[in-house]
């Protein structure tokens, strides 16, 4: 017989072959479980590892001392003096927010950028005698401290004649363009729900109703912010980046699902109680996003100085917001001068300080690890513990409930569990339980609110428990467990 001669061909055909054999027969033990739709985007996961990051809310309101400007200010009323957005951007980074999203137009229709579509703006205003641009000096400033920066263009216009009208449309988008062009990387856009009514309309002076539904062409909308910066989340009451919680008030439910059933949801949505936890059965992955002020209003007003949230306010609204799945949108109003005024920052900074003390040290860090079931070695029970999201602890196909425990090397205080989910494979996990060993039996930690959903991030709050070991026992999920990262810490 003939010997067969290795040709490049064959090699090539072998090695094809080999590479093929491996992964149709290698074995789901080494293989990610199959992912559980809907899935977030890359851009939806990293926007979510953010966690918190500033609003600003900035414009002729803050010196009219309103919350909703009519619409017939004049500009030259800006007038800040000291306007400083390095302060801001220190300021946010020292509170460990990681972005900024200021409004660069508000329902008053004030541009804090010099657009070429309307003289309502910086341009006439005292602002830098009209040389101005705030959007320009805050890029500058988050690119110098490495925040994220986003912005808010209110659909709604209480300025403009033609608001009302087709052209309106075209209008926004122009200015959207200048946005998403002249200012680098946008993290952002904020779409608010806040629809029509009274203005000022170019001096008409009515009530002008639109289709909160069909009046906005939401697909152009969208397609512009794609196209100009395909990495943007875009936030509304629907998505489809991110979701209103339904609340001003800074949290979501302790049950929150990252899914809206789209089709159902529009922006200005009047069942907005449903948006605090999700949808379990929708079919589109829009997590939460918590937006509140630090003040009870969004723009500065100086009767509000006494108001501002207390360190402890501030501190349960992360637990609520970051805690329950969602991302902290924490309002700053920016005063007259054009600073963070230094009784927000102060509080701020200590808001930050003491959740870092809270949740510094992860007390599983060193603990012993074990499973009730792993996939397999790529899926061990310890990278539940290893501070690395990307790895996690997977269970094999068909099981969707069991236990994960940590054993510390001396009895420790605990009062707080962190628990995530790896969500690139999506959101699975429907209702667990924590148990502590106090040296004879397990006993239920009590959390003081329902243990359902984790998603990207569950905070328990609980009364200390002194043990050298935790648990906890998974109940129900959508598919195989995917556990990223347990957390245990004392706060103090
Ligand atoms: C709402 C607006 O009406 C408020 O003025 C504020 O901007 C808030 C964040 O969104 O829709």
């Amino acid at each position: 017989m003939p010997k067969l001669a290795i040709t490049p061909t064959l090699r090539y055909i072998a090695i094809i072959m080999a590479v093929m054999s491996v992964s149709c027969f290698s074995r789901a033990e080494e293989q990610p479980p199959l992912a559980v739709k809907p899935l977030p985007t890359a851009s939806q996961v990293a926007w979510q590892q953010l966690e918190t990051y500033a609003f600003i809310h900035f414009g002729l309101n803050t010196f009219e001392d309103r919350e909703w400007g009519y619409g017939d200010a004049s500009p030259s009323l800006f007038s800040p003096t000291r306007l400083d957005a390095r302060q801001w951007a220190r300021t946010c980074k020292a509170a460990g927010l990681r972005g900024i999203i200021i409004t660069a137009k508000h329902h008053d229709g004030f541009c804090l950028w010099p657009t070429m579509y309307t003289d309502y703006s910086v341009r006439n205003s005292a602002f830098r005698d009209g040389k101005g641009d705030v959007l320009g000096e805050l890029a500058e400033a988050c690119r110098e401290e490495g925040l994220k920066m986003g912005v808010y263009l209110s659909p709604w216009d209480r300025h403009q004649a033609f608001y009302g009208t087709s052209f309106y449309m075209e209008y926004y988008i122009h200015q959207l363009e200048e946005l998403l062009t002249h200012y680098g990387d946008i993290f952002e856009v904020w779409l608010d729900g806040a629809n029509g009514g009274d203005g000022w309309y170019g001096g008409a002076r009515e009530k002008r109703t639109i289709d909160r539904r069909t009046y906005y062409d939401f697909e152009r909308i969208h397609q512009t912010i794609h196209r100009l910066q395909p990495h943007a989340v875009i936030f509304s009451d629907a998505g489809p980046g991110c979701r209103w919680v339904g609340n001003e008030n800074g949290y979501a439910n302790a049950t929150n699902w990252s899914f809206l059933r789209i089709n159902e949801v529009y922006p200005g949505y009047d069942r907005a109680e449903e948006l605090q936890g999700g949808h379990a059965d929708g079919d589109t992955w829009v997590a939460a996003e918590c937006d509140v002020s630090i003040r009870p209003g969004w723009f500065y007003h100086e009767k509000e100085d006494s108001e501002v949230k207390t360190v402890d306010h501030l501190v349960d609204l992360y637990y609520r917001s970051v805690g329950h799945n969602a991302t902290l949108l924490l309002n700053l109003p920016v005063d007259r001068d054009g600073l963070i005024h230094p009784i927000d920052s102060m509080r701020l900074i200590d808001f930050h300080a003491r959740i870092q003390r809270e949740l510094s040290t992860n007390l599983l860090r060193d603990a012993k690890v074990e499973a009730k079931d792993v996939r397999g070695p790529s899926f061990a029970a310890r990278l539940a513990a290893d501070g690395q999201f990307d790895t996690y602890w997977a269970t094999p196909d068909g099981v969707a409930s069991s236990m994960l425990e940590f054993r510390l090397k001396r009895r420790t205080t605990i009062n707080r569990l962190m628990l995530q989910e790896y969500i690139p494979l999506g959101q699975r996990v429907k209702r667990f339980v924590v148990e502590y060993h106090d040296g004879k039996t397990w006993k239920v930690v009590d959390c003081a609110e329902e243990t359902t959903t984790v998603g990207y991030k569950r905070l328990l709050r609980f009364a200390d428990v002194k043990t050298n070991r935790i648990r906890v026992r998974f109940e129900e999920s959508r598919g195989p467990l995917c556990i990223s990262e347990v957390g245990a810490y004392w706060a103090r």
